[in-house]
């Protein structure tokens, strides 16, 4: 292996010039290993060398030791030109697997990210606690921790600042390590957070119903006639019309006006009465309403967040996320069921996450048909405080100093932004995080 030592002074540098901070000690299995922390395992150390954007650094693959489990994480240490500081990266979906360092890299960040402490090869993760803990919050936390002490150690000086961003699950990732971890980052970047067990359930209350029979089932053609019903509708309540649904809030859409009369018949013939292309059966309209309205509980709290009005069309609408590209396929029993290729990512992520992660206890004569949230919610309890970043409360952050920018657009077909507001709304009137009082409607929140 190639070894590299470059011994160095920090540079002084006047205004306007980058830090330029070289490595201290030797890109070497052993010599990292020996700053590495207690619990951390250096198992691969080499350089890569500069390619287009990215400047030459020292990879490390390692893992931290946690009770039951190894975090895998993956280090990238520029060998000149660190700028001081620190940059993890989350990964989507249901992470296994090391994501890209390159973006901080890049811009000179010492840039680490984590598998989550599992394999996405795996298929039997989800049955080992702690996995689950270790994919749920755990596993970014120990991997961030582990990778900021040797990044100061290879440089011999303190990281000045720490910095998180992740989408999507890896948003989910951003706001646990706000709400567990506040000393991890000083920055943290969540994009279209996804909320682990109400997400999940939201989706498979959809499925239940969409699924059951092929009068429920929303066909690509369909939605697009939904989604120029709403576009028409809300298009200019936003105060534009520029074919964008800006502020869904602002708009009132009544999916019943789609509803087919009894007497409809489809243009080719073969459509049964009550059924046509320019309108939705009400088994169609039953599907939609359950989309946009979430599910709620017995007592009437939100549970599952429903999908904002607008931009249901088009290929990374729905179709991508919630009916499919491929159709499900008419079973015996009348239902509906989709094959193993291109299913919707939605249900690729909710299938999986009800035969092994939601419940306290796998149960293999549990799925996503059975849910009855009211019914099961005691047996998802653990799971969801594993898995659901819904802790309003960030004071612990805020007295880190930390700051948090969070971002997610009205369209996203996977998670909703609706829950994404509502969080916002409980932080900011959380007393003492936000003494201004601001909520999403840009005016002080009311304080009760
Ligand atoms: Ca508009």
């Amino acid at each position: 292996m190639r070894k590299l030592l470059l011994l160095g002074a920090i540079a002084l540098l006047g205004p306007g010039q980058a830090l330029d901070v070289l490595a201290q000690v030797e890109c070497s299995v052993a010599s990292l290993q020996a700053k590495a922390p207690k619990g951390t395992t250096i198992t691969g150390v080499s350089v890569v060398p500069a390619a287009e954007k990215v400047a030459s650094y020292c990879r490390v693959d390692g893992h931290v030791a946690v009770p039951g489990n190894e975090v895998n994480f993956r280090l990238g240490l520029p060998t000149s030109g660190w700028n001081g500081k620190f940059y993890f990266s989350g990964i989507g979906g249901l992470g296994g697997r090391i994501g890209s360092l390159d973006k901080g890299l890049a811009r000179g960040y010492a840039s680490a990210s984590t598998d989550t402490g599992h394999s996405a090869d795996d298929p039997t993760w989800g049955s080992n606690r702690a996995k689950e803990i270790d994919y749920g919050h755990r596993g970014t936390h120990v991997a961030a921790v582990a990778s900021k002490a040797i990044a100061a150690a290879f440089y011999a000086q303190p990281v000045q600042h720490a910095y998180f961003e992740g989408c999507s699950n890896g948003g989910r990732q951003a706001m646990m390590e706000v709400q567990r971890y506040p000393e991890d980052f000083d920055g943290i970047i969540g994009g279209h957070p996804a909320t682990g067990t109400p997400m999940q359930a939201g989706r498979a209350i959809v499925y239940q119903h969409m699924l059951a029979s092929p009068d429920n089932f929303l066909a690509a053609e369909k939605i697009e006639l939904l989604s120029r019903a709403t576009l028409a509708a809300c298009d200019d309540k936003d105060g534009l019309k520029d074919g964008l649904i800006t502020d869904p809030r602002a708009c009132s859409f009544n999916v019943e006006t789609l509803t087919c009369s009894p007497s409809a018949q489809g243009a080719t013939g073969d459509k049964k009465n009550g059924d046509a292309a320019d309108c939705l059966t009400p088994g169609q309209v039953t599907t939609v309403k359950k989309i946009y309205g979430g599910v709620k509980m017995k007592d009437g709290k939100t549970f599952a967040y429903g999908f904002p009005v607008g931009h249901e069309g088009g290929p990374t609408g729905w179709r991508a996320w919630i009916s499919g590209v491929n159709p499900p396929v008419k079973q015996e029993d009348g239902s509906l069921a989709y094959g193993t290729e291109r299913q919707p990512s939605g249900y690729g992520l909710m299938e999986p996450n009800f035969r092994f992660l939601a419940l306290d206890n796998d149960d293999p004569k549990y799925s996503w048909k059975v849910l009855d949230i009211d019914r099961d919610m005691p047996r998802l309890k653990t799971m969801t405080e594993i898995l659901s970043p819904l802790d309003p409360d960030l004071r612990p952050y805020k007295k880190h100093g930390g700051k948090l920018l969070v971002y997610h657009g009205w369209s996203d077909p996977g998670i909703s932004a609706a829950g994404t507001v509502d969080y916002f709304d409980q932080m900011t009137t959380t007393p003492q995080v936000c003494p201004t009082g601001w909520n999403s409607g840009g005016e002080p929140a009311a304080r009760g």
